[in-house]
């Protein structure tokens, strides 16, 4: 392990373990996330698979928790990050860690507003693609193609995937960033960087979930990387909503080796695929051109 990496546990620090699924990306991105951290921190977190993750005796939190309503994750940051102000407590950081629904969805209003006034505190969108917790129904951050308990395969998800990170970046925020559980050491750095600047941060982290997306519970790593290595899921951040930075080049691999891992799109067609292919590339190509044009012209 490299110096990164904190020795410590900061979740399930008692023998049962937490409370999530075997191979969960959302248990393994908050054990990375913590490690980051430290235990000097609040958490917000709205209803989702993170509550019953963390939120026990059993499972034995190093920090402090807080379970806001489903809506308001953002808002209850802010409003502690003000009163530990208020109180001089300026050290302690103000975590909201929101699953897709409560982010791309619900909590969407808040989280602008939050952004928007450039409070201090860093936001988690911990994305399995799905509400999860209660039985994986469909969310805008599910993606096309996709099958869900809300969409069989007689009507996978129509709708493209809803880009986040533009709306965070549309925001101006000094730092917005995406990262997942196969590059652990980019992810530590990002959450680091974050804990470093003042203002809103964003960090989009992509949780493979074995039960929601129908794969072996051992591959969850493995499905995490091909996420970055097919180009679904870019690593990218944005300062200030303008300058835009690739961490990782692609190795080119064809979205297909992603989709066929995972029994959620078994349903699809040759022609399917290559439609999302072609998404994915167009997507892809944006990205870079965001990189290379607004960077020049700063
Ligand atoms: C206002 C409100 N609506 C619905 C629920 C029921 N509910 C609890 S958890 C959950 C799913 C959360 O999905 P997501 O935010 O994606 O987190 P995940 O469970 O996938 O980690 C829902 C719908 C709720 N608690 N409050
Ligand atoms: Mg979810």
């Amino acid at each position: 392990m490299s110096g990164l990496y904190s020795k410590e546990e900061y979740i399930a620090r008692t023998k049962g373990g937490h409370g999530a699924c075997p191979g969960c990306g959302l248990a393994l991105s908050l054990r990375l996330f913590t490690k980051a951290m430290g235990e000097d921190m609040i958490m917000v977190i709205p209803p989702g698979c993170t509550p019953v993750t963390v939120m026990s005796p059993q499972f034995n939190a190093a920090f402090s928790v807080f379970v806001s309503l489903f809506g308001s994750t953002a808002v209850f940051a802010s409003g502690l990050k003000t009163a530990l102000t208020i109180r001089g407590e300026t050290d302690t950081a103000v975590v909201g860690w929101g699953g897709d629904g409560a982010t791309f969805d619900i909590g969407l209003q808040v989280l602008s507003g939050a952004a928007e006034r450039n409070d201090d505190i860093i936001y988690v969108c911990c994305d399995n693609e799905a509400y999860q917790n209660t039985g994986n129904q469909r969310s805008s951050a599910t993606p096309r193609g996709g099958t869900t308990s809300t969409n069989p395969s007689r009507a996978p998800k129509a709708e493209r995937k809803k880009d986040i990170m533009q709306i965070m970046a549309g925001h101006h925020i000094p730092y917005a960033a995406t990262a997942t559980v196969g590059f652990p050491d980019d992810l530590i750095k990002k959450i680091k960087k974050a804990k470093e600047t003042i203002g809103f941060k964003f960090i989009h982290i992509l949780a493979p979930c074995p039960t929601g997306w129908s794969f072996r519970s051992e591959r969850s790593v493995e499905v995490s990387r091909l996420a970055v290595e097919t180009n679904i899921f870019p690593l990218f951040e944005v300062e200030h909503g303008t300058r835009f930075i690739i961490n990782r080049e692609p190795s080119g691999v064809p979205v297909e080796e992603y989709l066929k891992i995972q029994s959620r799109y078994k349903h699809l067609a040759s022609g399917q695929i290559d439609a999302l292919q072609k998404e994915v590339d167009e997507k892809w190509n944006r990205l870079k051109w965001l990189t290379t044009y607004k960077n020049n012209k700063q």
